[in-house]
Formats: C-alpha cells, sequence, structure tokens
C-alpha cells in the first residue's frame, strides 16, 4: 500500500463499492499534487537551461525498462549521451548493472513509496553532470497506477507494456496509458511462444482512450523495434530542441 500518495483514499468506481474520500482528504491531496506540480515544473525549467530531455519510462515491474536502458546505451552510443535517474522501492541493482555497462546512473529508493516525485528527482539531479548529457531517463519505479499521477520535470512519457502481461492492459490502466506520449510492446520476442498476445489489439486498447500516440513493438532481447525507438528518440530530442530555441518549457501532455 502506498503511503505517500494516498491512492489508498481513492474512490473506487464500482457500485459494490461506494467509498468517495472526504473533503478533507480531497484537500490534502490537490496541495500534494499541487506542490508537486511546482516542483516537477521547476525540474523542467533546470533541465531546460541546460539542453537536457528528460524522458520518464513507466511499466509495471518487470517489463524491461532496464533491459531497454542497456540495449538504448549500445544502440545510441557515440552518437547521444545520456544519464539514467533509476527509481525503486529498494536495492541499487538496475543502477549497479547500468553502471556496469559504462551508464552514468543515480540510484533513488523509494522505501514504501510506489512512485517517484518532482522532489525525489529534484534531489538525484543535484548527483548528474547534466553537461555531459543531453538525454535524462527516469526509470520510474514498477507500477501500471500511481507513476502516471506525479510529474517529475520529464518531457516525455514512455510506457512499456511487456507481452506476457496480455494486449488488455491499457483499457484496465486507462491513466497510465492515456498519459503514454509513445507505447512500446516490449518482449517482442516472446510472441510465438505466447500466442494469445495481439499488438494490434493492444493499439486499439489505446486509440480506445483517444491516445494517438505511436505504438513500437520492441524486443531488448532480440532487437526488434531499436531503431525505430532510436528514431522516436531523435524525433524527440529535436522537437525539444527547436521548442527551446523558440517557446516556453512544456509539461507531456497528460500528466
Ligand atoms: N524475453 C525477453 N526478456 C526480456 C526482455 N527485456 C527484458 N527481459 C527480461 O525481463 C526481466 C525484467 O527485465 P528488467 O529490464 O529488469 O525489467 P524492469 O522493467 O527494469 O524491472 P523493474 O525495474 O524491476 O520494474 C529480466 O529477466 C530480463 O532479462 C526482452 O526483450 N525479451
Ligand atoms: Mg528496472
Amino acid at each position: 500500500m502506498c503511503l505517500d500518495c494516498g491512492c489508498q483514499l481513492a474512490p473506487a468506481l464500482t457500485r459494490d463499492f461506494p467509498r468517495s474520500p472526504s473533503s478533507e482528504t480531497n484537500t490534502i491531496m490537490r496541495d500534494l499534487l499541487a506542490d508537486n506540480d511546482a516542483l516537477a515544473q521547476r525540474n523542467r525549467d533546470y533541465l531546460d537551461a541546460r539542453g537536457v530531455v528528460a524522458i520518464n519510462l513507466m511499466s509495471s515491474p518487470g517489463a524491461g525498462k532496464t533491459a531497454l536502458l542497456e540495449a538504448t546505451a549500445a544502440a545510441l552510443q557515440g552518437e547521444i549521451n545520456f544519464a539514467v535517474i533509476e527509481g525503486d522501492l529498494a536495492t541499487d541493482n538496475d543502477t549497479q548493472r547500468l553502471r556496469a555497462r559504462g551508464i552514468a546512473a543515480q540510484q533513488i529508493t523509494t522505501g514504501s513509496a510506489c512512485h517517484l516525485d518532482a522532489g525525489m528527482v529534484s534531489a538525484a539531479l543535484d548527483e548528474i553532470d547534466l553537461n555531459r548529457i543531453e538525454l535524462l531517463f527516469i526509470e520510474n519505479v514498477g507500477n501500471l497506477v500511481c507513476p502516471a499521477s506525479f510529474d517529475l520535470g520529464q518531457h516525455r512519457n514512455v510506457v512499456l507494456l511487456s507481452t506476457p502481461e496480455g494486449d488488455d492492459k491499457p483499457a484496465k490502466y486507462p491513466v497510465m496509458f492515456r498519459a503514454a506520449d509513445i507505447l512500446l510492446l516490449s518482449k517482442a520476442d516472446l510472441l510465438p511462444l505466447l500466442g494469445d498476445f495481439d499488438p494490434a489489439r493492444a493499439e486499439r486498447c489505446l486509440r480506445d482512450l483517444a491516445n494517438p500516440a505511436p505504438v513500437i513493438t520492441l524486443s531488448a532481447r532480440s532487437g526488434t523495434g531499436l531503431r525505430e525507438w532510436c528514431d522516436w528518440l531523435r524525433a524527440a530530442l529535436g522537437a525539444e530542441a527547436l521548442r527551446a530555441s523558440g517557446s516556453k518549457t512544456n509539461a507531456p501532455a497528460s500528466t
């Protein structure tokens, strides 16, 4: 149970469980999110001033976020420099994995919190040499619910749905999938073994949420889809550079 975000107090949308939060709870949660949003915008301004584009990677636990970062580092070597902020409840396993491959990584261990927030990211930013990078990945805590509600100061949201999870997840976790600027259907190498994951159905579930984001079927293991993913990253960097040269900073579409 999340002790930080109050998710256990959120109203359940079912006739059998008609629980609604008190007005006091509503006020506390609104204040909490407003404070977070203000700090997130400070993070974004800080990153913009240094020409760094931040990407919030979200998925359920084990969908392949760290494996994707490892494969991305290999694919972009010598072209785009990036660092990673790693979010987990416990251990620095992922940070150690990335550092072993020469990727600059900074761990946040959240203890009991099931998501990162802007304050945690702000503290981690102090530990990263932003002068050496153009791109910052923030690997959020594995969770398909709360991370989508907390702006961190990122410029884009990337959501992974791994094939063993089933193709109906966008329908079941709409808040997360509405927030996606791109959907990666990960572990595509397992498609022939699973037999019942239909990428077209997963995409239809996303479109039913009125989200027009691109969908890439990808495998960090086989390399399928990595070229399209890297092209999307290049386009995001280009778009942000253009925006920074002309106008004000933008939050991702739906945080
Ligand atoms: N078959 C297959 N397995 C994969 C792929 N990507 C990751 N895995 C495996 O999936 C497991 C979890 O991968 P991670 O990259 O640690 O997943 P994660 O999303 O970072 O996990 P958390 O940080 O714990 O949420 C590992 O055993 C990986 O080897 C893939 O493309 N294909
Ligand atoms: Mg990981």
